[in-house]
């Protein structure tokens, strides 16, 4: 499919090197990374005209996709293997005396998110043009991605991730899109010739400025477009300026920055800040304003936008893409209010990502009638209407109306007003769409049976696979051959080979390679041992007690206490894996990092232990380091309480490169589960309904720390002290209040991990495992999940 010779590559490149007053005798590493991606990176756009020249013309339907957060990664190795120019650029860097690999070192990663729904929006961009939509993704320029992760002394410290020096090339400013967004201010409403007019005064403008990276399909003329919104202080403020006020027009300008300085580093979990919802408006308003814009381009009218646009809902946080909308229809198009209100409806989808109550996303009435004031109007409006709607059909019943008010208790709630208006509501998983269904918006269901949908999470699984494994990538290609690098349903081909007692030995080699790759990695860039004959145990994803990394820590505790007694016990020498950030804020979750740290330190400092035992604590955990954590991993660790984890996509990158899950029957394990079935995963704990009655009938933690020797001494343990330092805060949650159930759950996790032992010494059993992971990982391709969304939510062709 590519057209491009090397001979131009090459000249290309060298004509880069010299726009940076550089040769290719002098250049170093970053000259070259700099030129091969300002190279890749005007073909990409290239053919993105070309390719949006194709969509316009045919008028294809456009999606839309609103999201806070895309964790893009780095662009260079996927967009060069997505082009197929790999070899390529291989030879052309040989001839430079340049390993192209040290290049895609060069690279910082575009953390413009916090974890699973970030990385996520960036894998449906990969779908997105894998699959040929004619898609944007649409988010902030942050100039600030998500922090780098320093472990000082065992406690996280975060440092600012200053990406775009080298990240810049990936960039396309189009300063012509411009747009201005408004906040603040007041609303004059007034009546001419018996019509109703409202006149936005006083407010405080900021330049929305879009800059746009490009995402090429694999083996596909399309390229999705990820437009980044930068805030910039429309023209310096010379009136004030000339009046002398230097410093008000100096801090203007700075405020109107200040919006894309940096991302909030929460993750499943709000805080109410005022700048969060300025970014969150500047977003929404930058991107409707750029959709309707490029429809009126496009058709001269809106009266057709829904059936040409979908814009989709990346969990609430860009939710105000509705009110807005609506604003625009009604103020700047003249629609009446009916016929906004069916263009809007039509035009929205919303997907929830989580059920932990603390990430359901309200905010306080007043910041945001003075941060918006029209966009509360309408708000309120739309309110006002749907509860007179409600009132006709349950007058009786003013609780449940007002639970489920838009706006109520001096609070505007995000997820209400994302369900009331969205033509589809979709979860995660098969189980969190029923736990949506069932508790978080069971009343809305009750209604609105027909919204509710369900569509798993699915990765862009040649980023984990063929671009980060190319032991096992090789093991496939020379089994089932190359249909799965197109299609990842081809992958169950591989259940053929799974008993064969040759792909074992296989299979085991290409696992041992990735573990050096892995180690020497870490050696080189954290200075970190790592035994490759030991089981590598692993546990990676956003640090927070629902994922019960603490659970993980008592087990190891308890291995180490009974090694302690019994040095010379048989045992399958095991290294535990962590990486994880903390939200900043966070206090327990930097105690469970700390407790991790001094784990590790303890056991290192016993030299007959370690040989059997060891834990590591990667530092900055991003998805650079999972491409090279992945392929090197044996046993996958999902343990969340059941019923919190919505989906999680971690596992599905763990069992595409056949490590075997130990998880509970929670988000997509359970779906994982059903596909592998029971003997090729370890299942354990409490699943969702048990937690609930376990819940109801009164849980006492104490209890289990009264009645199980193990989790006594283990909690004991961390109380008085792990390599110098105590741990009493986790140690009374865990005793009094044990929020996600560990104890309930430690019993259970300690049968499914002497099972994992036994299975991993069975070396027959345990690569039949792994082979049945690789061959049923196929469904969980972004792939499959993005034509789920275009069919059963979006209605594309
Ligand atoms: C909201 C308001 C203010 C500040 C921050 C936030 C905020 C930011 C990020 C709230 C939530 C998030 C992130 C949520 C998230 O990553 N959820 C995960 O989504 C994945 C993709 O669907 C799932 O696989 C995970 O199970 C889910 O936890």
């Amino acid at each position: 499919m590519n057209t491009y010779s090397t001979d131009y590559l090459k000249n290309q490149i060298e004509e880069n090197i010299a726009m940076l007053h550089e040769t290719t005798d002098t250049a170093s590493n970053q000259t070259f990374y700099k030129a091969a991606a300002k190279t890749v990176n005007d073909i990409l756009i290239e053919r993105s005209k070309h390719f949006q020249a194709q969509a316009a013309s045919k008028g294809v339907k456009q999606v839309n996709y609103l999201s806070m957060e895309f964790l893009m990664g780095r662009s260079l190795k996927n967009s060069l293997y997505n082009l197929g120019l790999v070899d390529q650029f291989e030879k052309i860097m040989k001839d430079y005396d340049v390993n192209l690999t040290d290049l895609y070192e060069c690279e910082p990663d575009a953390g413009l998110g916090n974890g699973g729904l970030g990385r996520l929006a960036a894998c449906y961009l990969d779908g997105f043009a894998t699959q040929g939509y004619n898609a944007y993704g649409y988010s902030i320029l942050y100039e600030f991605g998500i922090f780098q992760q320093k472990i000082v002394d065992g406690w996280q410290t975060e440092l600012p991730d200053n990406w775009l020096p080298g990240g810049r090339v990936w960039l396309h400013a189009k300063p012509e899109l411009a747009v201005d967004v408004h906040f603040g201010g007041y609303i004059d409403e007034f009546w001419d010739n018996g019509y109703h007019f409202t006149s936005h005064k006083n407010y405080t403008t900021v330049k929305a400025v879009p800059y746009d990276m490009y995402v090429s399909g694999y083996n596909s003329p399309a390229v999705a477009i990820l437009r980044l919104w930068k805030a910039e202080s429309p023209a310096f403020d010379m009136e004030s300026f000339n009046r002398g006020d230097y410093t008000h027009a100096l801090s203007q300008s700075m405020t109107a920055e200040a919006i894309s300085k940096v991302l909030y580093p929460n993750d499943n979990h709000t805080q109410g800040k005022m700048l969060r919802l300025r970014q969150q408006y500047f977003l929404c308003a930058a991107s409707v304003a750029d959709i309707t814009n490029r429809h009126m381009r496009e058709y001269g009218t809106l009266d057709n936008f829904a059936e040409k646009n979908t814009i989709h809902i990346n969990d609430t946080h860009p939710t105000l893409a509705i009110p807005e909308l609506m604003r625009i229809l009604l103020d700047e198009c003249g629609y009446g209010w009916d016929h906004a209100w069916k263009i809007v409806t039509k035009t929205f989808n919303y997907t929830n990502h989580t059920v932990m109550k603390e990430a359901l996303e309200v905010w306080n009435e007043d910041i945001f009638k003075e941060i918006l004031p029209r966009i509360y109007q309408i708000v309120a409006e739309i309110n006002r209407r749907f509860v007179e709607e409600m009132n006709q059909q349950f007058a009786w019943d003013t609780m449940r109306i007002e639970r489920m008010a838009i706006v109520s208790n001096h609070q505007v709630r995000m997820a209400n007003l994302c369900v009331y208006t969205s033509n589809k509501v979709n979860g995660v998983s098969k189980l969190h769409s029923e736990i949506i269904k069932q508790n978080v918006f069971h009343e809305f269901y009750d209604l609105y049976p027909a919204k509710f949908t369900n569509v798993t999470n699915g990765i862009a699984y040649r980023r984990w696979l063929l671009q980060s494994n190319p032991w096992l990538t090789n093991l496939l290609k020379s089994t089932i051959g190359d249909g799965f690098l197109q299609d990842a349903s081809q992958l169950k081909k591989f259940e053929k080979y799974a008993t064969d007692k040759k792909v074992h030995k296989q299979l085991a080699e290409a696992k041992l390679s990735a573990k050096k790759a892995l180690a020497s990695y870490m050696k080189k860039t954290q200075g970190i041992e790592m035994n490759v004959n030991s089981m590598f145990d692993v546990q990676v994803k956003r640090m927070h007690e629902y994922k019960r990394q603490h659970l993980n820590a008592l087990n190891i505790i308890t291995d180490y206490l009974y090694l302690k007694e019994n040095p010379n016990a048989d045992f399958v020498p095991k290294t535990y894996i962590f990486g994880a950030k903390a939200a900043p804020g966070y206090y327990m979750a930097k105690q469970i990092i700390k407790l991790l740290c001094c784990l590790a330190e303890e056991i290192k400092k016993d030299p007959v232990i370690s040989k059997k035992l060891s834990v590591v604590y990667l530092e900055n955990y991003s998805v650079t380091l999972s491409e090279y954590i992945m392929p090197a991993s044996e046993v996958s660790e999902q343990i969340s309480l059941a019923g919190t984890e919505a989906s999680g996509t971690g596992n599905m990158k763990f069992m595409l490169n056949g490590a075997v899950t130990l998880g509970t029957m929670d988000g997509a394990n359970v779906e994982i589960c059903e596909r592998v079935g029971n003997d090729n995963i370890v299942i354990f704990g409490m699943d969702a309904e048990q937690v609930e009655t376990t819940k109801e009938m009164g849980y006492a933690p104490i209890e289990y720390y009264n009645n199980n020797p193990d989790i006594k001494r283990a909690i004991d343990f961390i109380e008085s002290g792990v390599a110098g330092s105590t741990f009493p805060d986790i140690a009374n949650s865990l005793k009094w209040n044990d929020p996600y159930m560990v104890l309930a759950d430690f019993d259970s996790y300690r049968k499914a991990q002497a099972k994992i032992s036994e299975l991993y010494q069975k070396p027959d059993v345990w690569y039949t495992m792994a082979a049945m992971n690789i061959a049923n990982a196929g469904y969980f391709s972004a792939d499959r999940s993005v034509k789920d969304y275009a069919t059963g939510i979006w209605e594309l062709e």
